[in-house]
């Protein structure tokens, strides 16, 4: 499937928000049907303006501690991660745990394309065609149990393939967690490529989260396992320092990070001179998720 983005997709037809309305369409029914002509028209205009980065730029410039702390350690040190053959443990709230093997989930998922603004938590942002499919597939494959309320993940802790996590910087293995309807949103992806091309084992092989409206540290790589709970996860950089990241990481250009502000962003591949532009809320995702958040302080909820 090399390139089949590039030659016969053009930006607008690989957004997700088409993929989103027209779900949304299906469920909504004939009485919304006016409103959501006028927001896909909306959200195609708005995607229009989206200018994918270099597949350089999102290869090299990473961030990977179990490879090391600098921006472009991961793509000079996660060549030694073995991704194949590769299990996923799905395990918890779930009618069917057990070990899922990649092949077998590749086989089942549909594979789509995603332009997708991404927003780290440092303040640079990139736009990224991934290639993957929904969280919410893979988790029906698995059938979530009524009870469940969050979904826990865990990415591969393999001392002999990743020279960084012999470094505490953060309590290995590297952990992260959604709310369920976080998890479940049609906006929610497993990443197993970009550029049409399989995932490089510095982004993520072979399969990672995007979870495109939140700063970039949730979108958790390589993952070996995924639990259903009733209690909210323990997430990594939440345990590394609680002052700093919370659980909900929502972009947000109103509530800033206590050592800078998230009001606006630098966008990697800019140059010497590169621009910045303003973050937006929700990194520009608000009409899709917004309705999540309904209520909820979102500044005590950073
Ligand atoms: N396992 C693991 N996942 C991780 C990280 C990490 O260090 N380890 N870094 C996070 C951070 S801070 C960001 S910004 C993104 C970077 O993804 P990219 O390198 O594909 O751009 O991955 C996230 N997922
Ligand atoms: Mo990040």
């Amino acid at each position: 499937m090399a390139h089949r983005w590039t030659n016969t997709l053009t930006l607008n037809d690989a957004t997700p928000r088409d993929v989103f309305l027209n779900r949304r369409q299906l469920i909504a029914g004939a009485a919304a049907g006016v409103g959501l002509v006028a927001l896909a028209g909306q959200a195609r205009a708005q995607d229009a303006a989206l200018e994918p980065n270099s597949y350089e730029d999102i290869t090299q410039y990473n961030n990977y501690y179990e490879f090391g702390t600098g921006k472009t350690d991961p793509a000079a040190n996660a060549h030694t991660l073995t991704t194949s053959p590769w299990e996923v443990q799905i395990d918890g709230m779930v009618d069917k745990p057990g070990a899922y093997a990649m092949a077998d989930i590749m086989d089942a998922m549909t594979i789509e394309e995603r332009i997708y603004r991404f927003r780290c938590v440092e303040a640079w942002s990139m736009v990224i065609p991934w290639n993957g499919f929904e969280l919410a597939d893979l988790l029906d494959m698995a059938g979530v149990q009524s009870g469940a309320k969050y979904v826990a993940f865990e990415t591969a802790l393999r001392p002999d393939e990743m020279p960084g996590v012999r470094f505490p910087v953060l309590d290995w293995p590297y952990v992260e967690g959604l709310r369920l309807d976080e998890a479940m949103h049609p906006l929610t992806i497993m990443a197993t490529g970009i550029y049409g091309k399989d995932i490089p084992n510095q982004n993520g092989a072979p399969m990672r989260l995007v979870v495109p409206w939140k700063y970039g540290f949730k979108s958790i790589k390589s993952i070996v396992r995924i639990t259903l709970t009733d209690q909210e996860p323990p997430t990594s950089w939440n345990k590394a320092n609680a002052r700093e990241y919370g659980f909900y990481s929502n972009v947000n250009p109103e509530v800033s990070h206590p050592r800078w502000s998230q009001a606006s962003e630098r966008v990697v591949g800019g140059g010497l001179f590169a621009k910045r532009q303003p973050t937006l809320m929700f990194n520009g995702y608000e009409e899709e998720v917004a309705s999540l958040y309904e209520g909820m302080d979102l500044k005590a909820n950073f």
